[in-house]
């Protein structure tokens, strides 16, 4: 049976589903746990599919979170690049979501604890501030790495992202989708909008 809080699943821009509802776009890598951040937000397993393998979400999905917020799931590539000169059909489609959507009210970039914060991120986040949408950094997976690890990698990344972004709108996340850790204040975040 189909879960009622999943709205719609689409492939273009003229399915977008009319609605008034404020929208927080989850984006991020494949992989890098934005179908599990769902789930987890939604207190459930299989809301949104999550998958080892990267890079098969290839539709956009926008859930109900709330009576005036839905949640949506863009997928893992291709918000890439933020002169947006991406080729590929889908590509076209992120495009027209970011670039067009006036319900876009926030964006949750998700990114991997144990990567690095690539040039294509900071482009994003870049334009992100330009068009003055306020965006969540949520490292993700943080059970992966131990303890130690963890805490020094946490100031290493705060200290380059104060670096790189001293006077723009951000918050920063460290989360674990599997041990629920970092979930409630993200939520308590999200209820603010
Ligand atoms: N250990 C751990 N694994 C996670 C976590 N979040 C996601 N994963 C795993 O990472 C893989 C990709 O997750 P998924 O949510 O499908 O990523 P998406 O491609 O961004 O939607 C799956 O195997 C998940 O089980 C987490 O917090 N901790
Ligand atoms: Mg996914």
């Amino acid at each position: 049976m189909k879960d009622s809080r999943l709205i719609a699943i689409v492939g273009n821009e003229a399915n977008f589903p009319k609605t008034n509802t404020k929208e927080i776009a989850i984006c991020g890598r494949s992989n890098c746990g934005k179908s599990s951040l769902i789930n987890t937000l939604f207190n459930t397993k299989k809301l949104a599919h999550t998958s080892s393998k990267p890079g098969k979400t290839i539709t956009i999905n926008f859930f109900k979170y709330s009576d005036n917020l839905s949640i949506v799931d863009l997928p893992g590539y291709g918000y890439a690049k933020v002169s947006f000169k991406i080729k590929d059909e889908w590509g076209k489609v992120l495009e027209k979501y970011f670039n067009n959507r006036k319900q876009l009210k926030k964006v949750m970039l998700l990114i991997d604890v144990r990567r690095e914060i690539t040039v294509d991120e900071i482009n994003f986040i870049d334009w992100l501030n330009k068009e003055r949408i306020e965006v969540f950094i949520i490292f993700t997976k943080i059970d992966k790495l131990n303890k130690n690890d963890f805490s020094k990698k946490k100031l290493y990344l705060i200290d380059k992202i104060n670096s790189l972004w001293q006077d723009t709108n951000y918050k920063t996340f460290f989360t674990s989708s599997m041990k629920k850790i970092g979930i409630e204040e993200l939520k308590k975040e999200i209820e603010k909008i």
